[in-house]
C-alpha cells in the first residue's frame, strides 16, 4: 500500500504533465502572473505577454526573468515557488497566441484613460533655468526610465520610469512644451516638460509600433499591429477621438508598418505591412476621409524627400526600394537596393547643389546615397558592418552611423557629407555597442548612446569629434532633441 502510494505520488504528477502540459501553463500563469500582467496576457502594471509584443525577448531571456526578476522594476524572482520546469513551461506558454484572439476596443481604450493633471492646471513657465527648446528627452531601455537633459550643460534635469519597453520616437507639440511617447505594448503617455509632469496616458494597442503628431497640434495618431488599427487621440488630454480598422476595400485586415506626419500636407501617412497600400489621412478636414494609395508591395519601412511629395519604401522580402509620388499616386520608380536598406532612418541633405537621402542598411556595411532628383544611386559608402541609425544637423559637415549588427558592434562611423566617404571611425567603449546619435539644436553636440547595461551616453564636439561628458546610463537607445524634432530639422528623424 505504502509502495503504491508513493509511486502514484511519484507518477501521477509527471501523468497530469504529459497530459495537459499547456492546461498546466495556463495554471501557473493564472496563479502568479495575472494579476500583474492581467487576463488574457493583455498586460496591466506589467506588460503585455503575448508573442507580439515578446518579439524582442529571447525566450530564454524570458526564462531568466521569472527566474530571477527584473532589477528596478516590480517583477519578482520566481526561483523559490516554481520549478525550472515549471518556469519553462510557463514561459513556452507565453510565447504560443492565446486561443481567443485578444480584443482591445473603443470601451477597453477609454477605460485605460488616466488624466493626471489636466493641461489648463499647469503654469505655462519651464520650472527650470535651461533651454527648454535645446532639451533632450533621453530614453534608458535597460530599466525602463527617461531622462529629460539639459541639452547646453550636458545635466539630467530629472530621471522617471516608464512604462515597459518604449519604442520609436516621441513625438512633440508644435510649441515643444508637451512630448509623446509609446511602449510596444500601446501605453501613450503625454509629459509636459515645462513642468516636469505627466499630464496624460491611454492604452491605445496591444502592440504598438509609433506614434506621430499632427502639425496643427490637436491630434496624435497610434499605429497599431495589434489590434490592426490607427488610433486617433486628442493631443489635449490624450482622449480617444476615433478608431480608424485597417482593412482593405475587400476586407483582408493589415498591421500597421508605421505612421508619420506629413507637415506640407495636413496628412498622416501610414504604411500596410499586410495589403499593398498606402494610407493617407488629412488631419484638417473633420472626417479625415481616407486616401487610398496603392502600391507596388507590402511596405516595412519607409521615409519622405523633404518636401513630403515622394515616399521611398522597401520591403523586407522583395529586397530594393520604390518611389511613390504622394501627389499621383502612385508608383514612380524602383531603386535597386542592396540588403535590407533601413529607410526609417534615412536622412536629407544637399550634395554639390543637389538634394540627396543616405539610409543604413540592416543586412551590409553599406550607407546608400540617393539622388533625390533622378533616384539614381549616387554611392554606396562601405562600412564596418550593417548599420541602423543614421543622423545629421543642417550644422555639421558629418553625418554619423552605427555599425549595430555583427563583429564590429563597438564601432561608430563618422562620414563627410562633402565627399561621402568615412571622416573617422570611433570605438567609444571598446566591447559594447555603440549606437544611435542626436545632435543639440545648433549642431555643436552630438550625443551617443552605448547600449549595454553599463553602458553611457557620450557626448562630442560635432566638429572636432573629441568626447566631452560621459553619462553612465543602463542601455540608454533613443535621444531626441526638442528644437530639432519640432521644426522636422535636416538630418534628424521625423
Ligand atoms: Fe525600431 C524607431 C520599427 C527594432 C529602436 N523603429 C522605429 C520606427 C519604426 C521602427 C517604424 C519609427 C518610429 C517613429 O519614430 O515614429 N524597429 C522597427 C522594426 O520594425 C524593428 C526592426 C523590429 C521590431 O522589433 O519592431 C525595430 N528598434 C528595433 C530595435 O531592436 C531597437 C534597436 C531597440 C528597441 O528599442 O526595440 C529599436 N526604433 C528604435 C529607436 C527608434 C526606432 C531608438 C527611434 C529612432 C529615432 O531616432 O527616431
Amino acid at each position: 500500500m505504502q509502495r503504491l502510494s508513493l509511486l502514484a505520488a511519484v507518477l501521477l504528477p509527471l501523468v497530469a504533465h504529459a497530459e495537459s502540459p499547456k492546461v498546466d501553463a495556463e495554471a501557473l500563469y493564472q496563479q502568479h502572473c495575472q494579476s500583474c500582467h492581467a487576463p488574457g496576457r493583455l498586460g496591466a502594471q506589467g506588460p503585455a505577454l503575448l508573442p507580439e509584443s515578446l518579439a524582442r525577448l529571447p525566450q530564454k531571456a524570458a526564462v531568466q526573468v521569472i527566474r530571477d526578476g527584473r532589477p528596478a522594476t516590480q517583477m519578482p524572482a520566481f526561483a523559490e515557488q516554481l520549478s525550472s520546469t515549471q518556469i519553462d513551461q510557463l514561459a513556452a506558454y507565453l510565447y504560443q497566441p492565446p486561443a481567443e484572439p485578444p480584443h482591445w476596443d473603443k470601451a477597453a481604450i477609454r477605460a485605460s484613460h488616466t488624466v493626471f493633471t489636466p493641461r489648463a492646471e499647469l503654469p505655462a513657465k519651464p520650472v527650470f533655468k535651461a533651454d527648454p527648446l535645446n532639451l533632450f528627452v533621453v530614453v534608458e531601455s535597460g530599466n525602463h526610465h527617461i531622462n529629460i537633459l539639459d541639452g547646453d550643460r550636458f545635466e539630467v534635469i530629472t530621471r522617471f520610469p516608464t512604462h515597459y519597453a518604449l519604442h520609436g520616437g516621441p513625438k512633440f507639440s508644435p510649441d515643444g512644451r508637451f512630448v509623446f511617447w509609446a511602449s510596444r505594448d500601446g501605453w501613450v503617455t503625454q509629459y509636459d516638460l515645462w513642468n516636469l509632469k505627466p499630464v496624460a496616458q491611454i492604452r491605445a494597442g496591444i502592440n504598438t509600433r509609433n506614434i506621430a503628431s499632427s502639425q496643427d497640434g490637436r491630434y496624435l495618431m497610434v499605429a497599431n499591429y495589434l489590434p490592426n488599427s490607427l488610433v486617433v487621440l486628442n493631443a489635449e488630454d490624450l482622449s480617444l477621438n476615433r478608431i480608424i480598422e485597417v482593412k482593405d476595400q475587400q476586407g483582408t485586415p493589415s498591421r500597421v508598418s508605421a505612421v508619420y506626419t506629413a507637415p506640407p500636407r495636413n496628412s498622416f501617412i501610414a504604411a500596410l505591412k499586410d495589403v499593398e497600400e498606402i494610407w493617407e489621412i488629412p488631419y484638417d478636414q473633420t472626417d479625415m476621409p481616407l486616401r487610398r494609395i496603392r502600391a507596388g508591395d507590402y511596405l516595412d519601412d519607409f521615409s519622405f524627400d523633404p518636401d513630403y511629395r515622394h515616399l521611398l519604401a522597401t520591403s523586407r522580402d522583395s529586397h530594393g526600394g520604390q518611389v511613390i509620388d504622394l501627389d499621383a499616386g502612385k508608383v514612380i520608380k524602383k531603386i535597386p537596393l542592396k540588403g535590407m536598406p533601413h529607410l526609417g532612418s534615412g536622412i536629407t541633405w544637399q550634395w554639390q547643389g543637389r538634394p540627396v537621402m543616405a539610409t543604413p542598411n540592416i543586412q551590409q556595411g553599406q550607407l546608400s546615397v540617393i539622388a533625390l532628383d533622378n533616384w539614381q544611386i549616387i554611392k554606396e559608402i562601405p562600412t564596418e558592418g550593417p548599420g541602423f541609425f543614421l543622423r545629421s544637423h543642417a550644422n555639421s559637415p558629418y553625418a554619423w552611423t552605427d555599425v549595430f549588427f555583427g563583429p564590429n558592434q563597438e564601432v561608430v562611423q563618422v562620414i563627410d557629407k562633402a565627399n561621402l566617404s568615412v571622416a573617422k571611425t570611433l570605438r567609444p567603449m571598446p566591447g559594447k555597442n555603440a549606437a544611435h546619435v542626436e545632435f543639440d539644436r545648433y549642431g555643436k553636440h552630438v550625443l551617443l548612446s552605448v547600449w549595454d547595461k553599463d553602458g553611457a551616453l557620450i557626448i562630442y564636439n560635432a566638429d572636432t569629434l573629441e568626447e566631452i561628458k560621459r553619462l553612465p546610463m543602463n542601455k540608454p537607445s533613443g535621444k531626441y532633441n526638442v528644437f530639432n524634432k519640432i521644426n522636422y530639422a535636416e538630418g534628424t528623424s521625423h
